[in-house]
């Protein structure tokens, strides 16, 4: 058993294209409590610094601005073994390959476009929670 804490975001795709409800519905099915919510768009230089461990990948330039595109939903969710069981919940990286009932298998465009984010370690969790919200907008 690990942390108890994940951060997601509703990506632009996903928010443009009305999901954000049946999203939120599948998050709190699962056993997830909501710890901080906001609907919110990331900055140009927001979403170069949120992925910057792909700054030399061949997608950055495209994952920079489609994650600047619009508003998202960003959160920070509870509940034991967070970061893996969330990972589960939303599936495979490309919607392609995901598994039939996630969150990306239901939901999201393609690989550049996959409807939702999820921390990938207990240390990443919290920087990125704290990347977004303050100590006072956490409950
Ligand atoms: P994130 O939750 O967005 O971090 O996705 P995940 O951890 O499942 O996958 P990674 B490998 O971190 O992908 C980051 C973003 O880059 C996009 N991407 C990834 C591509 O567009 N093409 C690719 O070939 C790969 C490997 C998908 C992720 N984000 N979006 N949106
Ligand atoms: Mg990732």
């Amino acid at each position: 058993m690990s942390g108890k804490i994940t951060f997601t975001m509703i990506k632009p795709d996903a928010v443009a294209d009305g999901h954000i409800g049946a999203i939120l519905g599948k998050i709190a099915e699962a056993g997830f409590k909501i710890k901080a919510m906001k609907l919110t768009q990331l900055t140009v230089a927001d979403a170069k610094k949120f992925y910057e461990v792909h700054a030399e990948r061949p997608f950055y330039g495209e994952l920079v601005d489609f994650m600047s595109s619009g508003p998202i939903v960003a959160a920070v969710l509870e509940k034991d073994n967070a970061v893996e069981d969330f990972r589960t919940l939303i599936g495979a990286t490309n919607p392609a390959d995901a598994a039939e009932g996630t969150i990306r298998k239901m939901f999201a465009r393609s690989v550049g476009e996959n409807a939702v984010h999820g921390s990938d370690s207990d240390e990443n969790a919290l920087i990125e929670a704290g990347f977004h919200f303050s100590g006072r907008e956490i409950f």
